[in-house]
């Protein structure tokens, strides 16, 4: 790395990384305001490298929103339809479900990932029958399913403590959670962006009671919409202190603004640059979340390429039918192939490794012939 001035805030913050001292919120801010970007993605790399070595994992998945119809009002949201009644609006049957499954299925896939709206049509026991027939049909697909917003709004509505919602969906199958909806934690942001869905403090408190009845979840961002640094920091900072307390994160996905289709619009989204920069900075601050996942679906495939030398260690996987990005305007393809994945990571230098969405390793003796599988 080049040589840095020993008095400089990134020379204080890159001592205190390399000595294991943990970052606080203003060496956050003095990150965020750095403007060598390559020395703070250097050192977001060492760590990486320390933790991963030339590791890069990815996984074989499919998303599912079975239901687009949602009374939350996020304004930067091009996938949700308030009503039933409304243009694009849908919400599948459980049939209809499976047979979305099945038409897309491939040898080899281990995850299904289900993210949906806030939908006040349906009863509780569409998610637990859905949850069970997928069992049923697919056991081989890990459920990753419901975001920590959803599970609030099922607490409310179905009058229920986070706990007994998660306890019967666990008995229905549920096995991990995804890490949507966390946007901002900041009041301030969340009014303008999200003002009637979980707040902070239920985004949090449903993932703890999670980790208390040992399940995995993941976390996330959505940064380029109105937030501050300090309040990105403070979102970063809020994560890592559940994760002192539970240890049940696994990943940390940072969610780049879209603007297309929304009622937010253009202001702000990010840069190139500004994605690095935040997948860098995420690496170096959250200390003890083992995985930053460069999700390419929203960064853009050769963002998400590049990110593997910023502080990435995870691409995702094969994501087939995205919905809620390529709703706001995404250009990535609906999926990518095993062997595309593979090129792309092994391009910058890494070593792909296949996971599953607990980052077990997989032998996928299916599909030691890739085009066999994908
Ligand atoms: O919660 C919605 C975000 C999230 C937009 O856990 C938007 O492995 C940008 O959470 N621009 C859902 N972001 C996706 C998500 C996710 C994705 C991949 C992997 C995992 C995981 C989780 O998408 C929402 C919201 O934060 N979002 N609209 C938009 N216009």
């Amino acid at each position: 790395m080049a040589a840095v001035k020993t008095s400089s805030p990134f020379a204080k913050i890159r001592n205190k990384v390399l000595s294991g001292e943990r970052l606080d919120l203003d060496d956050g801010l003095n990150l965020f305001n750095h403007p060598a970007l390559l020395e703070i993605g250097a050192l977001a790399n060492e760590v990486r490298e320390r933790l991963h070595s030339d590791v890069t994992y990815f996984n074989r998945n499919l998303h599912l929103n079975s239901t687009n119809v949602c009374e939350a009002d996020c304004i930067f949201c091009s996938f949700a339809r308030v009503t039933s009644d409304m243009p694009q609006a849908y919400t599948m049957t459980i049939p209809q479900c499976l047979d979305w499954v099945r038409e897309r299925l491939k040898p080899g896939m281990t995850e299904i990932h289900i993210v949906n709206g806030l939908n006040p049509d349906l009863p509780f026991e569409y998610y637990l029958d859905l949850l069970q027939a997928l069992r049923e049909n697919f056991p081989q697909l890990h459920r990753k399913t419901f975001t920590a917003v959803e599970i609030h709004y099922f607490a409310r509505k179905y009058d229920m403590s986070y706990k007994e919602v998660l306890e019967k969906l666990v008995t229905a199958g549920l096995q991990s959670m995804p890490g949507g909806g966390a946007e901002i934690f900041a009041p301030r942001a969340r009014k303008k962006l999200c003002h009637d869905k979980a707040t902070a403090d239920e985004w949090l408190s449903v993932h703890r009671t999670a980790h208390q009845l040992g399940l995995k979840t993941n976390c996330t961002m959505l940064y380029g919409t109105i937030e501050t640094l300090e309040e990105r920091v403070d979102h970063l900072l809020r994560l890592r202190s559940l994760q002192d307390e539970t240890g049940g994160f696994q990943a940390f996905i940072p969610l780049a603004y879209h603007p297309d289709g929304n009622r937010l619009g253009a202001i702000g989204a990010p840069t190139g640059a500004d994605d690095l920069r935040v997948i860098a900075i995420s690496r170096l601050l959250l200390d003890n979340i083992p995985h930053i996942k460069a999700y390419w679906v929203m960064l853009g495939i050769k963002t998400a390429q590049i990110a593997q030398i910023f502080g990435a260690n995870d691409m995702d996987g094969t994501v087939t039918e995205e919905k809620i990005y390529h709703m706001s305007g995404a250009r990535t393809p609906d999926a990518l192939t095993i062997t595309e994945l593979e090129h792309i990571i092994r391009s910058v230098g890494r070593t792909p490794v296949e996971r599953t969405t607990t980052y077990e390793l997989v032998n996928n003796v299916e599909c030691t012939e890739h085009n066999a599988c994908l």
